[in-house]
């Protein structure tokens, strides 16, 4: 190849790769977008919210899981409709839709079509762990908006409480995140709670589940009444130190330890020899936890991402710009689970 076509030919590769330079995730990506700061507002709504709301930590982390694992971190959870992802079994408890709302309208008014949904819940995320006593951490932004939003998709790909800790490894690596991002992230069970139907076959079932310490059997049993098991309402702190409730910590870690887990998954972590060792490392170790589940917060963010050109910045986070151009694409389909232990 002469000069001059290798020349042309260099030029054409940096013209052909400098999309792609942008179309990723990045620190601060509307510094130079809003004239406004958008993570101080974002903060700043999140933080009033925070003081009425202690519970709205554990709101917006579980709200981040489900929707990064379904369909990537493209806020597709927020959509409305029949069928959609928030209608599914699984949902359960995801709260925290009407803060997701409020901020997007300010957004809106003061910097509009340019901050995109899937982001706000990332950034809010984030703010609400570093209220609840946990360590803030820098977060990608860059995010666009999906318009694909199916139920089965999210029973397709939300892990069930009683999953095996091989399976959910699986589960994990098929996002892209590893063991060691698992047991981390599964710390976000340091604050919430999980409802009856969750946990109460660990208490009825027979033999009993033995791996769950029998003085908070006892007291879950009460909780959850075996005279109408599948249909208590009760719930219970996933968290068993009650000095931690709503609190980011790595006491979470240390009740596991004890076998004081809520939930089967939870519970067989602590033991199992693909990930005794990181929780035994992290129950011994706050700072520790503080840094790394921050760490793999953002690697979870990450997860299936649309950038760029792809997706769109929604005007409502809970409708598409365009639902008729949409409305072909959300047809549900029958996605079955592939891997055993995956609801139902
Ligand atoms: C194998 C993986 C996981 C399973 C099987 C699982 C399962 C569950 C279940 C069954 C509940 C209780 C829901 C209810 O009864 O309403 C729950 C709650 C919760 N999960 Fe997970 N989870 C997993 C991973 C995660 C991850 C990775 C995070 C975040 C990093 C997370 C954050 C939460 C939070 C914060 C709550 C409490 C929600 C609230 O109180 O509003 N979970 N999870
Ligand atoms: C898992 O991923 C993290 C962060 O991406 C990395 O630092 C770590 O070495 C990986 N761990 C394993 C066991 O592969
Ligand atoms: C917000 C929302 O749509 N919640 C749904 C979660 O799933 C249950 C059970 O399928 C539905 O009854 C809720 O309406």
């Amino acid at each position: 190849m002469n000069t001059v076509t290798g020349f042309t030919f260099g030029v054409m590769l940096i013209l052909i790769s400098f999309p792609a330079c942008y179309a990723q995730l990045r620190n601060g990506f509307y510094t130079d977008i809003c004239k406004i700061n958008v993570e101080e507002t974002v903060q700043r709504i999140v933080f009033e919210r925070n003081q009425k709301d202690s519970t709205l930590v554990a709101a917006l982390v579980r709200m981040q899981f489900h929707d990064c694992f379904v369909e990537g971190c493209d806020a597709s959870l927020l959509l409305k409709g029949d069928d959609t992802e928030k209608t599914a079994g699984p949902n359960g408890s995801v709260r925290g839709y009407e803060l997701i709302d409020e901020i997007k309208t300010e957004l809106e008014q003061k910097c509009p079509d340019k901050v995109s949904c899937a982001d706000i819940i990332v950034m809010a995320t984030r703010d609400t762990v570093a209220f609840s006593r946990g360590r803030r951490y820098e977060v990608e932004t860059g995010r666009r908006d999906g318009s694909i939003s199916r139920a089965s998709d999210a029973i397709a790909n939300l892990p069930s409480p009683s999953i095996s800790v091989f399976d959910s490894i699986e589960v994990f690596k098929a996002k892209g995140l590893n063991a060691t991002d698992m047991v981390l992230l599964l710390g976000g069970h340091t604050i919430g709670k999980a409802s009856c139907g969750n946990f109460e076959s660990r208490l009825y079932s027979s033999p009993p589940d033995s791996s769950m310490d029998r003085s908070l059997a006892e007291k879950l049993k009460m909780i959850c009444p075996k005279k109408t098991e599948g249909s208590n309402a009760g719930q219970a702190d996933l968290d068993q130190n009650s000095a931690s409730t709503n609190i980011v910590d790595n006491s979470f870690y240390q009740q596991i330890r004890m076998n004081r887990g809520l939930l089967s998954i939870d519970q067989k972590i602590a033991f199992d020899m693909l990930t005794a060792e990181l929780v035994k490392t992290l129950s011994n170790d706050n700072v520790q936890f503080f840094t790394r589940f921050g760490a793999a917060m953002v690697k979870l963010g990450a997860v299936g991402v649309k950038v760029g050109n792809e997706g769109e910045i929604r005007k409502d986070c809970k409708f598409v710009n365009n639902p008729a151009a949409a409305s072909s694409s959300t047809t549900p389909t029958t996605t079955q689970p592939s891997i055993p232990g995956m609801l139902p």
